[in-house]
């Protein structure tokens, strides 16, 4: 008899960044990582994680409802079901539960360690094989001083650890963002690509003043500059100008990606995990995009090493990435979970080579993190 789903804890955790990182719709922090731990009847452990931005300001689903769903709804509707068919235990959740995407994908992620461990293999084996070992992955620049993005920037490209900078926009008057953009790209010039991410936070005239403006300064694409629901704006605009424009908030599954490519309402989409509802979802989506020419992009809600990896492990599958991605979530955090933190090194994510997301949980770390410890101990040491 196959091995069976035996239990789920979902676990909130709360890391430090490294600095404040400044989006339109919130400063963060700290970023709170919802852990899933899924045991198996055979002793088989599957790891997962729900991460969100802000906590209500970028999606529907809150790191506390995340692990509430899981806790009172999910869990028990996975619980004694074949761990080793992820297919039909999705399934199974999809039935019971509309929606919840962050949730499931952290499920789904488990189950797909779960089961890559058992045979011995990577993650991305199990997902068909990976077509490339590394990931390109940019930097945010995100601190709300033009200065200071621009000496950290520098600091990143001389260590070869990034050479391409997205930066935060839509917080400021369009004239203001301007600037600043502007005032970085001057400083780094053709030694870096520079993208924004406005987050769905500019009207359709400021978004066609704002771009024509972006365009003659040389940025090399606009992220989500309208409100997701405006597929129509978001049309206009990708058809009015050359630098191209990509959807996020505006696209979560494959239902979203039709759409968009139905109305010709973007030139690249930003694939993530959480928001297609684990890593299949993610790869249905990439497939209509890429069946229909539209150029791909590996996302983050900056989740921490487990969600990166888990994303790692789908994007290295897909054929065409053309815009790289942003998995650089577990370097914006002072300290991790795990025992060993990823490697980033020449402007790439090297992905691990043991089996499942290749990654192992320091138990010290996650007692003291977890938002539920008791906190009697000091700070563990730093992970290496
Ligand atoms: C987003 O909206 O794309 C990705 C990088 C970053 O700094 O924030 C995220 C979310
Ligand atoms: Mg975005």
């Amino acid at each position: 008899m196959n091995p069976t789903v035996h239990s789920v804890e979902a676990i909130l955790v709360d890391l430090p960044t490294i600095r404040a990182h400044q989006l339109a719709m919130a400063t963060m922090q700290q970023q709170t990582l919802v852990i899933v731990r899924l045991r198996c009847s055979d002793g088989v452990e599957g790891i997962g994680e729900a991460t969100t931005i802000g906590g209500l300001s970028y999606g529907d689903e809150s790191p506390e409802g995340i692990k509430l769903t899981i806790d009172t709804y999910l869990a028990p509707a996975l619980a004694g079901l074949d761990a080793t068919n992820v297919h039909a235990a999705m399934a199974r959740l999809n039935k019971i539960a509309r929606g919840n995407r962050f949730a499931k994908c952290a499920l789904e992620t488990a189950l797909l360690d779960a089961q890559a461990k058992r045979l011995g293999v990577p993650l991305s084996t199990l997902l068909g094989g990976a077509v490339r070992p590394t990931l390109p992955v940019l930097w945010t620049l995100a601190s709300g001083d033009t200065q200071r993005d621009i000496d950290e920037a520098e600091t990143l490209l001389a260590g070869c650890r990034h050479n391409t900078f997205k930066l935060k926009i839509g917080r400021r008057s369009v004239r203001d963002d301007v600037a600043h953009v502007s005032a970085i790209k001057r400083a780094l010039g053709e030694r870096a690509r520079v993208t924004v991410d406005v987050n769905q936070a500019w009207n359709e005239a400021d978004a066609a003043t704002g771009i024509a403006m972006l365009e003659a300064a040389g940025i090399d694409l606009i992220e989500q500059p309208t409100p997701r629901e405006q597929r129509g704006a978001l049309a206009r605009l990708a058809a009015r100008f050359v630098v191209p424009i990509m959807a996020d908030e505006a696209l979560t599954g494959p239902e979203d990606a039709v759409e968009l490519v139905r109305g010709a309402c973007a030139d690249v989409f930003a694939l993530k995990i959480a928001k297609s509802g684990g890593i299949h979802g993610m790869l249905r989506t990439a497939a209509v995009g890429d069946a229909a020419g539209i150029a791909l992009y590996g996302g983050t809600m900056l989740e921490g090493t487990i969600g990166t990896l888990a994303a790692a492990h789908g994007f290295c599958t897909l054929p065409q990435l053309a815009w790289g991605t942003e998995l650089f979530g577990p370097l914006l955090v002072k300290d991790d979970i795990v025992t060993e933190r990823p490697v980033y090194r020449d402007f790439d994510l090297h992905l691990p080579a043991g089996p499942g997301l290749g990654l192992v949980i320091d138990e010290d770390k996650l007692a003291f993190y977890r938002r539920d410890s008791v906190r009697v101990t000091s700070r563990p040491a730093a992970a290496a």
